[in-house]
């Protein structure tokens, strides 16, 4: 008998393939259709593949009464509820670690065109306005800056790795100080006062919530740019956005969204920012490994009690 497993959220058909190779799959597309499954299937499930975005709460755990696995299609896992799977024994798993080139990559991109307005010169062509008035103002350089770098994790480190070529200047704030050569702050405030750019890269939940204040965004100020590769939670929204109106920031490379699929109409028409729809990790060739991370380890777990990459605080099940 195969083990009947639910995916919530989208899948490449590389891990559907995979999957059902060794699992009865049963699909939900989103809140409008899981209510429904799990009254239908929900006693006969026992494992899950999220892709985090529409998360796994205690209710849903409850109408899984023999669900042992949750396999998180990404590295955070901030919507998925742990402490209510550790204490109905499911083991949840990430992502960690075959995505963090792509991630930093996204970073420095995002850096890159909000400093050298990437998209706003692009528009200039297309508009046809170089012949008509000339050459596109200038723009700001990204060398030699003063970087500071909001979680100086896995991919953390990776974004510190890429900023060398740039000359750059890093400053990192994380719970706690690292054997690195970057200067520490334990007041994000602080650090924020004392760099250019401020990339964060933390993950999302209540530990982080809005830590990039307003405080914080009027520290970094009028020239400064904030990028943003985390979760939407980390950012206070509503005070970035009143902060770009005002001219009290300079610019902002955004990924992640307080309420996604829902940008703030705000952002889309300002020229010193740029938007991304949740796409740091979102290549062929890393999705393919996040895709077989994800399904090896339900697979594994299944096949001997033991997923590979569960989360820290499922470690020890
Ligand atoms: P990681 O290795 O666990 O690193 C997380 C870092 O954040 C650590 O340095 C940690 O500090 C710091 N941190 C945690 N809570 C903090 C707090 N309250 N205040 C200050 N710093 C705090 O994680 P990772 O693999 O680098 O991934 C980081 C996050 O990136 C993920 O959780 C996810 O939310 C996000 N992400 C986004 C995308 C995307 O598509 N945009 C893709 C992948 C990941 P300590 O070391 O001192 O504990
Ligand atoms: C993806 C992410 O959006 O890994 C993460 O934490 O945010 C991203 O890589 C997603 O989880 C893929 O489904």
């Amino acid at each position: 008998m195969k083990p009947d497993i639910l995916l919530i959220g989208d899948a490449t058909p590389r891990m559907i393939d995979r999957l059902s190779g060794e699992f009865t799959l049963h699909t939900s597309s989103g809140p409008d259709d899981l209510a429904e499954l799990l009254q239908r299937i929900g006693p006969i499930l026992q494992g899950v593949m999220s892709n985090g975005h529409g998360g796994v709460a205690a209710g849903v755990m409850d109408a899984m009464p023999t669900l042992k696995i949750i396999s998180g299609y990404g590295v955070g896992y901030d919507t998925i509820d742990v402490n209510a799977a550790l204490q109905r024994s499911i083991t949840v798993t990430h992502t960690p670690g075959v995505l963090n080139d792509e991630v930093a990559n996204t970073a420095i991109m995002l850096w890159l065109a909000v400093s050298r307005r990437v998209i706003g010169a692009d528009a200039y062509i297309r508009a046809g306005r170089w012949p008509r008035e000339g050459f596109y103002p200038l723009t700001r350089s990204v060398q030699g800056k003063r970087v500071g770098i909001l979680g100086l994790g896995r991919i953390g480190q990776a974004i510190a790795d890429r900023l060398a070529v740039f000359d750059a200047e890093i400053l990192y704030h994380a719970r706690s100080e690292k054997d690195v050569e970057y200067r520490y702050y334990g007041d994000l405030t602080e650090m924020a006062r004392n760099c250019d750019v401020l990339i964060c890269i933390t993950p999302g939940g209540a530990g982080t919530h809005h830590i990039v204040s307003a405080r914080v965004i009027d520290a970094l100020g009028s020239e400064g740019i904030l990028i943003n590769v985390s979760r939407g939670s980390v950012v206070d929204e509503p005070a970035m956005i009143a902060a770009l109106q005002a001219g009290r920031l300079g610019g902002a490379g955004l990924d992640v969204f307080e309420d996604e699929p829902n940008v703030p109409e705000a952002l889309i028409g300002m020229d010193n920012v740029v938007l991304q729809p949740h796409v740091g990790s979102g290549t062929v060739e890393t999705r393919q490994a996040m895709g077989d991370l994800t399904c090896d380890n339900l697979i594994r777990y299944f096949k001997d009690g033991k997923a590979l990459t569960p989360v820290p605080e499922c470690a020890h099940l």
